[in-house]
């Protein structure tokens, strides 16, 4: 064999007698998903702290740095802060199902593992495809809002990138001048794509060594910004603080802001992306809830306090701008910080786009493994030990979208799949405590179903919130999962069947 080894094409082959599609529903047991987590070949070296530091990596990106500004100045005004607190709630409920689970399952593949384990084979292929529009189309997203932090930072030195070449194709770019242009390609987001998808090649325990220093850099600089802009902030900024609704649904008022809270959203995903390393940590059982519950906890109490000053320190009606948070602290006059916020902004929405793009790629691993996917997004590298040809394909994909696609289209369609795989999660740990109570749970959602339901009706509520054309891009991205499904992955599926064949080989 070559310096890499296609692993699971070896599987495939072993299997092809057996390719009789089975039931939609077949699931996979705990047991079989225990075994394959012993046989992974993924390396184990994330502790706690890397585990927490994951989740913060993928949490604090675009969604404050950017997203901010939109959802306060289009559709909650300083209610932000509600819409906040709202999605804030939601993720700890989605977040404490994810926990049971991922101490359950310590196995790549997060929601889409669960959902094999709990409702079966056709229900994990959604799950999975819908999975693609958190992680994947995140990444883009988060691409495009590093691109308008870098384009911006670039701007202040003096280093001018030709504006058609920073917005994706057709939209309109304003120039200093007043003039505009019409966007052909966002290159930076494009290029930043490559970057990390080439660090992700390497491997895991430089990526994660890289992940910490840059979420400390990127927590501290919001933390400083909390602190240095507090008393700054002035009453007459905060009110109203509801403003009135202008006319139609989502443009302020209370459906402002749940649209809002459907907007911000954004900003909490990525805690999830802990359980889908399960693989690659030391100790799962303890280690998952540590690393989800906690990443979404510091996040979230920063993310209130950032919020808070922000919408208390300039006018909602400015914030609409690719740059909020130097927008506002420029409003108080230290502009000395300015610079130090683009410079957090650009390095921690790389740590982002780092550790979804990684969770990404498990993903496909874990589909790949169960024979939904071909058998190359398995193969592992021989050397850096990493899914290497997932990594070069996904980062191909992700970059092209991140040069296309507009923030905004991309950041909504990333919310609803999200919110749509949290709702699928919370129902899933009330279904397994029926089929399954007496399985082993290292760590149980407390008070089930109250905590479930709760988490699955405001994950939906905020879904309501997004605008309809998000729906329908929703509901065309899962029929163009359903059809690939019932063209390859239905007919290609062994997961369940190899592990029962395994358990008859080796009796
Ligand atoms: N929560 C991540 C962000 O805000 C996706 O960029």
């Amino acid at each position: 064999m070559s310096s890499v080894s296609v692993v699971y094409k070896s599987l495939a082959t072993r299997h092809s007698p057996l390719a009789t599609p089975v039931s939609l529903f077949t699931r996979k047991s705990l047991a079989d998903l225990r075994q394959e987590s012993e046989r992974s070949l993924l390396l184990r070296s994330l502790g706690p702290l890397h585990l927490t530091a994951l989740g913060i990596g993928s949490i604090i990106g675009t969604g404050i740095f950017v997203f901010t500004g939109v959802a306060a100045s289009t559709a909650a005004g300083p209610a932000l802060v509600l819409s906040m607190i709202i999605s804030a709630v939601g993720c700890a409920f989605a977040g404490l199902c994810y926990a049971e689970f991922a101490a359950m399952v310590p196995v790549a593949g997060s929601a889409y593992t669960y959902a094999y384990a709990t409702v079966g084979e056709i229900f994990a292929w959604i799950i999975g495809w819908d999975l693609i529009l958190e992680y994947a189309l995140s990444a883009s997203t988060v691409a495009v809002g590093w691109s308008g932090y870098f384009v911006s930072f670039c701007r202040d030195l003096g280093l001018t990138i030709p504006p058609a070449l920073t917005a994706p194709r057709g939209a309109l770019v304003t120039l200093a001048n007043g003039s505009t242009v019409h966007g052909i390609f966002n290159l930076p987001a494009a290029l930043v794509v490559v970057l990390v998808s080439a660090l992700l090649v390497i491997g895991i325990r430089q990526s994660a060594g890289t992940n910490t220093v840059l979420v400390l850099i990127k927590s501290l600089v919001l933390v400083f910004f909390v602190a240095l802009a507090a008393s700054y902030v002035r009453r007459e900024n905060l009110t109203p603080f509801i403003p009135p609704n202008e006319g139609h649904f989502g443009a302020f008022g209370w459906s402002g802001v749940l649209r809002g809270a459907g907007i911000m959203f954004f900003a909490y995903i990525g805690f999830d992306a802990v359980s889908t390393a399960a693989q690659e940590a030391k100790n799962p059982q303890r280690d998952m809830p540590i690393g989800i519950l906690g990443s979404l906890a510091i996040c979230t109490v920063i993310y209130i306090a950032v919020a808070t000053v922000l919408l208390g320190i300039v006018s909602y009606k400015q914030l609409n701008v690719a740059d909020p948070l130097a927008v506002g602290i420029d409003a108080t006059g230290l502009r000395w910080f300015s610079p130090v916020i683009k410079i957090s902004a650009i390095f921690g929405l790389f740590s982002t786009m780092l550790v979804q793009m990684l969770a990404q790629t498990r993903i496909f691993y874990s589909m790949s493994r169960d024979g939904l996917l071909p058998p190359l997004f398995g193969a592992i590298h021989q050397r850096f030990r990493t899914p290497y040809l997932s990594t070069i394909i996904t980062g191909t994909i992700i970059s092209v979208a991140a040069g296309l696609l507009p923030i905004d289209l991309l950041g909504q369609l990333v919310s609803i799949g999200t919110l749509l795989a949290f709702v699928l999660v919370c129902i899933g740990v009330i279904l397994l405590r029926r089929t399954g109570p007496e399985l082993e749970r290292p760590f149980r959602t407390p008070w089930v179903p109250l905590v479930p339901i709760l988490g699955a009706v405001i994950c939906l509520a905020q879904m309501v919130g997004l605008p309809i054309q998000t729906w329908i891009r929703l509901l065309i991205w899962l029929t163009v999962g359903l059809v690939i499904y019932f063209a390859y992955s239905r007919r290609k599926a062994y997961g369940v069947r190899f592990a029962r064949l395994t358990t008859e080989t080796e009796s």
